[in-house]
Order: C-alpha cells, then structure tokens, then sequence
C-alpha cells in the first residue's frame, strides 16, 4: 500500500484532464462540463500540488474582459483556499476554427499574429499566477499535404515567434522557462517537431535557447514507437527537462492519453526509477512537476475522473516504491556490478590520456582478446528480470 499522495510529490494535473467531457471524432460528450474552480477543491483533498491550464480552459474563448476578469477572480480564490499552485500554464492555439492551419506557422500571417498576441496575453497571465514554465504545444503546427506548407518557412516563423515572446518574456522579467511539447501527428497529419530529438535540435537556433527546453509526453513518443526513457535520459543530459507530461499509452497508434502506467507499465517502472534514482547517488535529477495530462476513460461518469486522478498518483508512488526496492535489493546490486553497469560512467581514455598514448598501448587492440571479450555475456535479461519480479511484487 503506498501512502497518500503530498503536495511535496509535486503531482500536477491540467485543467482540460479531468475536464475532459470526452468528445472524440465519433461520438458526442459522455460527461457535463467540471467547473475549474471544483478542479482546483477536487485535486486539493486528492493531494495533488498544482494545476495547468490553457487560456482558454479557464477563461472561455471569446469572453469579454469583465468576464475574463471574474474567471480569473474565481479561480485565484480557490488557490488561496487550498494552497495549490499553478507552476505551468500553456495557450489553445488548436481548437478554433482560425487555428486550422496552425498559429506561429499558418500560411495566413493575420493568423499567426493574432496567436503572438494570444499568447503574449496569457504569458502575462501565467506571470501573474506565478508559473514559472511555459508549455507550447504546437498541434495544428504541421500539415497533412506536402504541397501546401512550405517547411523551411514554417521553420523559419515558429522560430521567430518564439524568438519574439522569449524577448517579451525577459523584457517584462516574467523569469519563465518555455517548454516545447513534440508530438509527431495529430490532430495534424504531420506535425512540426515530432520528437523530442527534433525538438532539441530546432531550441539550438533559437536566439534565447538558454531558456528554451521540452516538455515531452509518454504517449507522443511512443506513438513513434520510440523509448520515452530513453528520450528523457538524452533531455536530461542536454540540460533540457523542463517540464513533462505522464501518461499511459499501448505502442504506436492514436494518443490515448491513459492513466500513468496503464501501457506499458515497465517503461514507466523504469521512467520513475530514472525520474527519483537516476541521478548520482540516487538524488533526482529531475525537480520539477511530476505532471499528468491524461484523459479519463470515455467509458467513466464523474465519479470515475476523480478516481482516475488519484489512480495517476498511485501508480507513480507504487512504482516509486518498488524503484527504491529494486535499487536496495543485494541481488539486483549484484546483478548491476556483473553488468558492468556504472563501468560506463568510466571514461574511456584515462585522465590526460591522448589518442597517441591509445596507440601505444599494446593491451588496447594488438594483445586484446576479442574472441574471448565476444564470448562474456552481460547479464541484462537477469537485470531486467529482477526489474520485472520487483514490479509484480514478487520480491
Ligand atoms: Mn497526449
């Protein structure tokens, strides 16, 4: 039984999760709409710390500025009853209609000033809330024909918008961290920044990539079929974890958006692990949000939102408790040293080594034993065994 999730935990959900009224392609709305300020009381009491939203989640597209005004209003009180915090916000530029060909990148340059300016709106917004990171997910950025978007165009203004709102950012002291969300289709066909590597590519242009990293979510890369720890491992070691999104999802097909762990659940045995004892001697390397943006089952009533929000929580302190039960098991420190695991953190040229000195040392390739080196076996499918014998609960 793991304990109750804390505010400590840093568990966070978005507004637009719970609030899901699960419309999809098909079929109509399965639940009434969630009043964000009964959000904010529901996630208290289930121990969450904070909640996300998008402008248009809290404050309805199209309202005036007296009713945006109230929104906001409402919203703020409710935080200050509970306690909870709003350390990320992000902006709608793929709901209305005006959107369709994207915000930053529509062919239409009245459109992708009007998403600048609904963005730099929420940026303030977002300051005023005390975030201190901002998600851009860009789902209408992409197209579905190669004849109609000019990719190096597209490329070229994504990377102007977010040169212009970083500036706008800095020059009003918001201190916020931008964080680019990949994902590879979607609602558009083909959808810019696919993966989190094209996303780590595209920030080293940009003109304030100090304060740029990603926000990468388990189910958009593996709907790529890529291995979503591996992807925070290499965000991690560029210095780029922002921010990140849990949930589950089974292989490459539509985002699903399940409950954290309902998928494949050693990856997220393994993304915990790195998440809590990944960094040198077990401290986490990661400080930030541990953020769900799921969706509840279109199959669940209300009662079921507000289970599956305390499911995503529960699911990660359970795989807590069994990482920290893996990485204290003797066997599986054992099986770790046969593996050779922590050799790797070895350099391979010794201190003040050249390549001259590799050369000359005779142990290195002229007297070394290849065949007998090839015949060693690692050891990885007992670690990982071990791995799934923790995960069942059977060590
Ligand atoms: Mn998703």
């Amino acid at each position: 039984m793991p304990r109750s999730p804390r505010p400590e935990d840093k568990f966070t959900f978005g507004l637009w999760t719970v609030g899901w009224q699960a419309r999809d392609p098909f079929g109509d709305a399965t639940r009434p709409p969630v009043d964000p300020v009964e959000t904010v009381h529901r996630l208290a009491e289930l121990g969450a710390w904070g909640v996300t939203f998008h402008d248009d989640d809290l404050v309805p597209f199209g309202s005036d500025e007296h009713a945006r005004q109230e929104h906001v209003k409402r919203f703020r009180a409710a935080l200050d009853e509970t306690g909870l915090v709003v350390p990320m916000v992000t902006t709608n530029l793929f709901t209305h209609p005006v959107f369709k060909d994207g915000g930053f990148t529509s062919n239409d340059r009245s459109v992708r000033r009007y998403a600048l300016r609904k963005v730099m709106r929420n940026l303030d917004l977002a300051a005023e809330l005390g975030a201190s990171t901002y998600v851009f997910w860009g789902g209408r950025e992409g197209a579905e024909t190669d004849a109609g978007k000019d990719v190096r165009s597209a490329l070229d203004r994504y990377r102007e918008g977010l040169d212009l709102l970083a500036q706008y950012s800095t020059d009003r002291g918001y201190g916020l961290r931008f964080a680019l969300e990949p994902k590879p289709n979607e609602p558009r066909g083909d959808i810019l920044l696919p993966t989190i590597g094209h996303a780590l590519a595209f920030i080293s242009t940009l003109e304030h990539a100090d304060m740029v990293g990603v926000n990468p979510e388990v189910g958009h890369e593996q709907m790529s079929n890529l291995n979503f720890v591996h992807g925070i491992s290499q965000a991690l070691w560029q210095g780029k974890l922002f921010h990140l999104d849990l949930n589950g999802q089974h292989g490459p097909k539509f985002d699903q958006d399940l409950t954290f762990g309902h998928g494949d659940l050693l990856s997220a045995f393994f993304l915990v692990d790195l998440l809590e004892n990944g960094g040198p001697q077990g401290v986490s390397p990661y400080d930030g949000p541990r953020h769900f943006d799921y969706k509840p089952l279109r199959t669940e009533d209300i009662s079921g939102v507000w289970s599956s929000a305390a499911d995503n929580m529960r699911t990660y302190l359970l795989l807590k408790e069994r990482a920290a039960a893996f990485r204290a098991d003797p066997e599986v420190q054992e099986a770790l040293l046969a593996s050779k695991v922590a050799e790797l953190s070895v350099p391979t040229l010794s201190d003040g080594e050249s390549y001259a000195d590799l050369l000359a040392d005779r142990s290195a390739f002229e007297d070394f034993d290849a065949d007998a080196v090839g015949v060693r076996g690692y050891g990885f499918g007992h670690l990982d065994q071990l791995a799934v014998e923790h995960v069942l609960g059977a060590r």
